[in-house]
């Protein structure tokens, strides 16, 4: 693809997205820090791409119905998905234990039980912990819908309850007491409990410590099927990104054996990176019934080959672990992928899919993810279900309801009580 654009100091602005974990990252691996990469944030510079055909099969098949998509061309599809990009999700270990840690009946102003319990896997005589953290509405006549996401920093940072035990390791294996509370917006767990949901978190670190030492994945949950692999072997199969999106196929085994829990309405979410890994696990786990990607950005939900915002360059470089390890050939060379991201998109349908963007986050390309929801429609449409176009006006503030649901809201990237407002309002109607 023709690249003339303009470059900027990519190391900066992944500071201040997200997590800042990039400069972190890049530096404790001793390469340069803020090395100069292609980056365009400038609309009337986006080059011309095409996009392939999500109902065109490798065989050359033209798909023209649900039954086709389901049995051809949506399995391809995840298996392509695996194979050039995602990698391989783990396996199911032989044994799964669930311990209640705690029960707190008057949580939340007495308005929710809380419990935390630890999930336990063991196969080939080794095992993995995770904490996940749960508030369940209470005085409810029926069990309660639930979201499912994972956090960056720790149970106790999306919770103001003080008690809650602390996860999610930074990269020196230390919990952090002093972000206690800190990311409390992006769950607004108070709210999901008044309107009925229940909310279910653990930390992604836990799970997969998200470190691009090619040795982290030691610390994951795939340390209990591969450890005899050489990291070389490791991460030709699998990634973060597929750890991350089974911890939370996990999490919702283990909600299936709560009562007051109704997993036939559970809704996976994730801001940025674990909005990635919620699309991911949504295309993999078809009991998710809404999917919810909130500014996923770059390998979530904007399109590849769209030439605006973070790359596949850019994020191979700062994020090697997020995908397999020939996922990099990709970069600069996007046109070469035998899919683009409105066809993990369409991997949703005909479930739920609602895409969130803000306004100020160029990095994550507001208008490329807004694209691959309108482009993955032609999916929804085998299904006898009409979404939202290209056509459809994008209007800052304003919602777009569906099947594929999208708003822009102002603003940067976060996960705020504006896109809350939206996740809510689609659970509240689907339910
Ligand atoms: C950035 C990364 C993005 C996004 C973000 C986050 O540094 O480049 O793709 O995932 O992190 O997760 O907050």
């Amino acid at each position: 693809m023709l690249r003339k654009l303009s470059v900027l100091m990519w190391g900066m602005a992944a500071a201040v997205l997200g997590g800042c974990h990039a400069s972190r990252l890049a530096s404790a691996s001793g390469e340069i820090k803020n090395p100069v990469m292609h980056k365009n944030t400038e609309e009337s510079l986006v080059p011309p791409y095409v996009l392939p055909d999500v109902l065109l099969s490798r065989t050359g098949k033209k798909i023209d119905n649900a039954f086709d998509w389901v049995h051809i061309r949506r399995p391809e599809l995840l298996e392509l998905y695996k194979k050039e990009m995602y990698g391989y999700l783990p396996p199911r270990p032989a044994t799964t234990e669930y311990e209640t840690l705690s029960v707190k009946e008057d949580a939340l102003n007495n308005t929710a039980i809380r419990k935390e319990i630890k999930l336990t896997f063991r196969m080939n005589g080794k095992k993995h912990s995770f904490v996940m953290l749960l508030y369940i509405p209470k005085n409810l006549s029926a069990p309660a819908p639930v979201f499912v996401g994972l956090n960056f920093r720790g149970n106790h940072t999306v919770t103001p309850e003080k008690d809650v035990i602390m996860t999610g390791k930074d990269v020196d294996g230390n919990f952090v007491e002093k972000r206690r509370s800190k990311h409390i917006n992006r769950f607004h767990i108070e709210e999901t409990i008044k309107r009925g949901f229940a909310s279910a978190t653990v930390s992604y670190h836990d799970i997969y410590p998200d470190n691009k030492d090619e040795n982290s994945w030691r610390k994951s949950v795939y340390n209990l099927f591969f450890a005899g692999e050489s990291n070389e072997e490791f991460h030709a199969h699998a990634s973060a990104l597929s750890a991350w999106a089974w911890g939370m196929s996990r999490m919702l085994d283990c909600l299936e054996s709560e009562k007051m829990i109704d997993c036939s309405n559970a809704f996976v979410h994730g801001l940025s990176r674990l909005g990635k890994a919620a699309l991911w696990a949504g295309a993999n786990d078809t009991r998710f019934k809404l999917v919810i990607s909130n500014e996923s950005g770059c390998c979530g939900a904007a399109l590849a080959r769209r030439d605006f915002g973070e790359t596949v360059e850019i994020i191979t470089h700062y994020f090697p672990h997020w995908f397999v390890s020939s996922f990099k050939k990709y970069a600069r060379n996007e046109d070469k992928l035998p899919f683009d991201q409105h066809c993990l998109a369409a991997l949703i349908a005909p479930r739920y899919l609602a895409i969130g963007s803000a306004q100020e986050d160029l990095h994550a390309d507001p208008y490329g993810e807004f694209l691959s929801g309108a482009h993955a429609g032609a999916v929804y449409k085998l299904f006898g279900i009409d979404t939202y176009t290209v056509d459809t006006p994008r209007i800052v503030g304003s919602h777009i309801t569906g099947a594929v649901s999208y708003h822009i809201r102002s603003g940067v990237h976060d996960q705020n009580l504006d896109d809350w407002m939206r996740y809510w309002d689609i659970a509240a109607k689907i339910k």
